[in-house]
């Protein structure tokens, strides 16, 4: 059976290509998805794709991912800053996390430096743009299949 990667989005991530191009640059969040897809097929691995702009909704989707994911990419777009609840729906997923920013976060205002998510992510990719998606998938493609 396929292992399923689940891709998390956070707030306002569905307006991205549509505004602010000169931070987040000019592809949509459906273009994200395609190449995810086409490179996931190419890996032999199968993506559940999501966007929330409720905290609550990642939240229940982390949780279903207990059950269901050999991994979890995320952008948790300003809930990187804010959220202790998706860091504890975090911290009960036992398998990998990447987390990932389009834009370098260290280089942005002081109020973006820190994420909660990160104390619990293996890697962190922030400023490579959207190519930062395609290389956490290449990390979970990269990985050894569990029971193999
Ligand atoms: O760089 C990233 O990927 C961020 O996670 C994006 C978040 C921001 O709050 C984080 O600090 C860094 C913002 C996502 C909002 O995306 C937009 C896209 C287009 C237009 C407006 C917002």
């Amino acid at each position: 059976m396929q292992q399923v990667i689940y891709v998390l989005n956070g707030p306002n991530l569905n307006l991205l290509g549509k505004r602010q191009p000169e931070i987040y640059g000019t592809e949509t969040l459906a273009d994200i998805e395609l190449k995810m897809r086409a490179k996931a097929k190419q890996q032999g691995l199968e993506l559940d794709f999501f966007q929330s702009n409720h905290e609550g909704a990642i939240v229940d989707k982390i949780h279903e991912a207990r059950e269901m994911a050999a991994g979890i990419i995320i952008n948790p777009a300003a809930y990187s800053h804010t959220s202790v609840a998706i860091l504890d729906a975090l911290n009960t997923f036992d398998a990998p996390v990447i987390e990932v920013h389009i834009s370098n976060i260290h280089q942005r205002e002081a109020f973006r430096h820190h994420s909660w998510v990160s104390s619990r992510a293996e890697g962190v990719i922030a400023g490579l743009g959207t190519l930062g998606y395609l290389l956490a998938l290449e990390y979970f493609a990269s990985m050894p299949v569990a029971g193999a």
